[in-house]
């Protein structure tokens, strides 16, 4: 049972943990539509059953699929997977699945945001995106956790937290007139806190180059411990992508955490840059109403788009001469873990990569015992 609260929960004792904080699962959803993914997505679908193995070395493996690709999906995922049917409009569960919260004593619930398709009319990518709308819930009820119905649009890739009271966004995104036109920067950091228990927010200016989220932070930059970021980079002074990045190494390294930390910053080589070809282009179908693929544009590729599993980085291979570079990078930040490399290309075609199509279900800890506490707690 998931009930739906009107409480807040910051409030309530709940913050939002930082994805390298242990977790109980991970949620992805199953790519198909194929205006978006070439080839009736069938190459996309490989990298995801790539994607979601290399995270079920880790942790569990929740994989939602419509009812059409039901038996496609389960036997082309390892049976490790857990596949249950959830309509979606997209796969992108890290913006349309439930922010995770925990409280000391334990529980678990889920903070529900309104989804728009990154913009609704004015520039999002598709419409309709009710069946996306509905995801969050529907994550919660299967995980058993009870829900925060957020009154504001925000996808999960506008935001990392550091689970000390830290939080990283982009103002290209959080004040983008399409998201929440009503709302001011310091309401905007009022609803992070009251829904996530943030206390301080590093405000970041503009998202990778061509990113067609308008900026989220999770192609940008990232936590990798408290104190410590991943950020996206490139020494090419001539690069649109090296003025972008100067800034938001600069505003990182003048700001202070919640706890009053120095950031330490690990840049992250940007691959590439990286162009769609015309024949992956001519592979997208057109439909009326969306903005067509074409050959020459540019990827929003970035090392910055990984996924934090319990014992693994699973991280996007991007750029034969970039790749290995990447890693070593990953491995410095994530001494504990080891890094594991998966083809993405299929998936920045798309428009994200690993970061975006994954939601992790972190573990709530008792903080008295110091003790895990049982699954399925609220
Ligand atoms: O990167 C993301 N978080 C979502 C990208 C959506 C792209 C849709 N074509």
């Amino acid at each position: 049972m998931s009930r739906t609260l009107d409480t807040r929960p910051a409030r309530d004792g709940f913050r939002m943990p930082a994805e390298f904080e242990p977790h109980d699962g991970c949620w992805l959803l199953w790519p198909e539509r194929t205006d978006n993914w070439r080839l009736g997505a069938k190459p996309a679908q490989a990298a995801f059953v790539q994607v979601a193995a290399a995270i079920a070395a880790s942790e569990p493996v929740t994989v939602g699929v419509s009812q059409r690709q039901y038996a496609n999906a389960r036997s082309a995922l390892p049976p490790a997977v857990r596949v249950v049917e959830l309509s979606s409009n997209d796969c992108w569960m890290r913006d349309v699945g439930p922010t995770f919260v925990v409280d000391a004593r334990g529980r678990r619930r889920g903070v529900d945001w309104r989804f728009n398709a990154w913009g609704g009319l004015e520039g999002g990518l598709y419409w309709p995106w009710d069946l996306d709308d509905a995801v969050a819930q529907k994550v919660c009820e299967i995980e058993g956790a009870d829900r925060y119905r957020a009154p504001c649009v925000l996808e999960g890739g506008a935001i990392h937290a550091d689970g000390q009271g830290t939080l990283l966004t982009t103002e290209e995104c959080l004040l983008n007139p399409n998201r929440n036109p009503g709302l001011t920067r310091e309401e905007i950091e009022r609803l992070l806190a009251d829904h996530l228990g943030i206390e301080t927010v590093i405000w970041l200016g503009r998202g990778v180059y061509r990113d067609e989220t308008d900026g989220h932070v999770d192609n940008l930059a990232c936590f990798a411990a408290p104190g410590v970021v991943c950020l996206t980079w490139t020494d090419d002074r001539s690069d649109p992508q090296y003025e972008i990045s100067r800034d938001a190494h600069e505003r990182l390294a003048s700001a202070r955490d919640a706890r009053g930390r120095r950031f330490e910053i690990h840049k992250l080589v940007q691959p590439g840059p990286l162009y769609m070809t015309d024949e992956e282009a001519a592979g997208v179908d057109h439909v009326d109403g969306t903005e067509p693929r074409r050959g020459g544009n540019r990827l929003a590729g970035s090392y910055v788009n990984f996924y934090v599993a319990n014992r693994h980085v699973v991280m996007p291979l991007l750029d034969r001469k970039r790749d290995a570079r990447a890693a070593a990078v990953l491995k410095r930040a994530f001494p504990k873990r080891e890094v594991v490399g998966v083809p993405a290309r299929e998936i920045l075609l798309g428009g994200g990569n690993i970061h975006c199509i994954t939601q992790q279900v972190p573990r709530p800890r008792e903080l008295r015992s110091g003790r895990a506490a049982p699954r399925r707690r609220r």
